[in-house]
């Protein structure tokens, strides 16, 4: 199975491609504004290249829940400088993360070769029309709800069934749309509407996407049901991240999205060796 993004492929079953996290937010410590944001943006993503990331998903729009909104200059103003001097800067393929069509096709414009939906469930078509005249990689992420309300009351009769269903409703829209779907990757949205059990019902179940017409992304890195299962802090999750990591690569997941790349690739190469 081929995926293809802009003027990238990639063929599958392999080894998870490992999609290192880079945000792009102004950092509450310090006022350096927006250029040293850029630049520590920058910074860290190259450091994620080096330590092995295929791809780097630039984000400049927190999707916490209650975490405000963020206008589209903002938006445009954070991620493109980034992504401009990545592309100049690196091999490694660049994704957008955005909800926003105009961000996406900016983005797209500067570099990047894929877009990373968390939005797909209300995605307007305009961002399809975007990503099917560029041919860009397209994440379509499942959520129930949105992210201001996601975490609400999260509620399913069959959380992996449903899920599995989006997939194929939205794989024939997304078709309509003009896509072709050589360019579709799904992602069942650990952590976005969703309680610990039904996340970990999809983690367990996760055989039920991987064996569907296309590749699948997961990101559980560092989420806050590793935090509710273990008891540990946002930034003492590595080890759980892990164990996340290697089921979705027994489960043959094509991407895993990562804060810790280096790690990520160490448990990878030891679970490719056993496999
Ligand atoms: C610590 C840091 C704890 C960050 C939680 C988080 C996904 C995604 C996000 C995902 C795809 C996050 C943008 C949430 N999660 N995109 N984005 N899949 N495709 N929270 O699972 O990382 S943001």
């Amino acid at each position: 199975m081929i995926w293809r993004a802009g003027d990238r492929a990639w063929e599958f079953p392999r080894s998870p491609l490992i999609m290192g996290i880079v945000n792009v937010t102004p950092d509450s410590f310090s006022d350096g504004g927006q250029h040293a944001t850029s630049e520590a943006a920058v910074a860290h993503a190259l450091s994620l290249a080096a330590e092995g990331a295929d791809i780097l998903d630039i984000g400049g729009e927190s999707t916490r829940p209650g975490a405000p909104a963020v206008s589209e200059s903002e938006e445009l103003a954070r991620v493109i400088p980034v992504i401009e001097q990545l592309a100049g800067q690196t091999e490694t393929a660049l994704s957008i993360d955005t909800q926003k069509p105009v961000v996406a096709e900016a983005a797209i414009s500067a570099g990047a070769v894929i877009v990373n939906d968390i939005a797909a469930n209300r995605t307007e078509p305009q961002m399809w029309k975007i990503v099917a005249a560029t041919r860009a990689g397209y994440v379509a992420m499942h959520m129930q709800g949105t992210p201001q309300t996601m975490q609400d009351r999260p509620e399913y009769t069959e959380v992996v069934a449903e899920v599995r269903a989006f997939f194929e409703e939205r794989l024939e829209r997304f078709k309509k749309a003009g896509l072709n779907a050589e360019q579709v990757m799904f992602d069942p949205g650990i952590g976005f509407g969703k309680t610990v059990e039904h996340n970990l019902a999809l983690l367990t179940g996760l055989e039920r996407f991987t064996n569907m017409k296309r590749p699948l992304l997961v990101g559980a890195s560092r989420k806050s049901f590793i935090g509710r299962l273990t008891e540990a802090a946002v930034e003492d999750r590595l080890a759980g991240s892990l164990a996340c990591a290697c089921r979705a690569a027994e489960a043959g997941a094509a991407v895993l999205r990562v804060h810790d790349v280096k790690e990520t690739n160490q448990a990878l190469q030891t679970w490719n060796a056993i496999r």
